[in-house]
């Protein structure tokens, strides 16, 4: 699962992907860095830890996903073709909006406005979209010549959905909120659009709104109407700094801090969801783990995240509950209980499921 990180000129975008992915890629470039950096950012996960210490695990494996940080073009575009491109590859955008204050990082516009940027950049992505299908819709008209005749009265179809799903992104309707009927859908099927993709958006605080956090979130929700869309307040240069300590100054450093859980980790939890992702759990001496599979998947394909090999020789799945086996206290008693159960092809996994794979090849 891979995040593309996006934002105007000096927002923060790579101080927040070095603090989701502990990186150390350089900042402060005032929008000349033109190199994409790519990191990876584990999933915070209680459950593991606790099954981990349950279990004595030797290994400790969290859910990953993936974190793109986008350089702005030199024209100050932030989707012209190269971006355009790379944004093919992600499953979600991530919008990083400036909402802190420093005389020393200046502006793009001149002040600190994060809901003008944030509007800004809804904006442009809906225009990038328009200018798409702008295309799209020339070079069917370009090819109507040279095709036959029932050929052409379906291009000329194409053409006026095309249209007409044009004409909703002129009116602000995102991709992603638009229930499309079948011949939209096959219209549309061969185009990449930027507003289809989940969108989440950090706003990127000072240290001195790190109190303020709750009351920021909720006007940020306020802000973000629509599926598959929401946002966190993290403060980017404090979290990337702290990324730098080791766990336990780390963890000291954030007893003393007013915000609670990070940011960060909301924001990570947050990826996860609007991407509908859920978690199963594998345990043991050996290793303690948490593997992502698309919320619905059901056991076999679950399996075939493992290996290849379990999906093509399922049996069955052996699953309790996280909630269940914590209860519980063990797998005996688990057993005794009822609660670890046998299901077969059609179980569909639940986030949280323990399980092991019976299979054979
Ligand atoms: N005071 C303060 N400065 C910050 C914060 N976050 C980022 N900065 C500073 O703002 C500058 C720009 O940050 P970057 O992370 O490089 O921003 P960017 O969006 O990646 O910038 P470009 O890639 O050049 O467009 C750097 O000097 C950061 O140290 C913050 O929360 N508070
Ligand atoms: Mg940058």
């Amino acid at each position: 699962m891979k995040i593309g990180i996006i934002g105007l000129p000096s927002s923060g975008k790579t101080t927040i992907f070095n603090a989701l992915t502990r990186g150390k890629a350089n900042t402060g470039g005032f929008g000349t860095s033109r190199s994409t950096n790519v990191g990876v950012a584990h999933v915070p996960d209680e459950r593991v830890n606790i099954l981990s210490g349950m279990f004595k695990s030797r290994k400790t494996t969290f859910a990953e996903v993936i974190y793109v940080d986008l350089p702005v073009s030199a024209s100050g575009e932030l989707f012209d073709g190269e971006a355009m491109g790379q944004l093919q590859q992600v499953d979600a955008i991530l919008l990083v909006a400036r909402a802190f204050e420093d005389g020393s990082v200046p502006h793009l516009s001149g002040t600190v406005d994060y809901r003008r940027d944030i509007e800004k950049v809804t904006f442009d992505i809906l225009f990038a979209d328009i200018a798409l299908l702008e295309r799209r819709i020339e070079r069917i008209n370009d090819s109507l010549k040279t095709l036959k005749v029932a050929d052409r009265e379906n291009a000329i179809k194409s053409v006026e959905t095309l249209k007409r799903i044009q004409a909703d992104l002129e009116n602000g309707t995102a991709m992603r909120d638009k229930a499309l009927d079948a011949s939209e859908k096959k219209a549309i099927s061969n185009t990449f659009t930027l507003s289809r993709l989940p969108l989440l958006v950090a706003l990127n605080i000072g240290e001195d709104d790190l109190a303020n956090t709750k009351e920021l979130e909720q006007v940020l929700s306020g802000l973000l109407a629509g599926k598959s869309i929401g946002g966190a307040a993290i403060c980017g240069k404090l979290e990337a700094e702290l990324v730098g300590l080791s766990p336990e100054e780390e963890a000291e450093m954030r007893s003393g801090l007013a915000a609670g859980e990070s940011g960060l980790s909301r924001m990570i939890k947050l990826s996860y969801g609007v991407l509908g992702l859920s978690s199963f759990l594998t345990v043991g001496e050996d290793e303690t783990r948490a593997w992502t599979v698309n919320t619905g998947t059901a056991a076999p394909k679950a399996a075939g995240v493992i290996h290849s090999d379990i999906e093509r020789g399922f049996i069955r799945a052996e699953t309790v509950a996280y909630d269940d086996f914590v209860q519980c206290g063990s797998m005996a008693e688990a057993r005794n209980r009822g609660q670890f159960r046998q299901e077969g092809r059609d179980y569909v996994v639940k986030d949280g499921d323990i399980i092991n794979f019976l299979f054979s090849v």
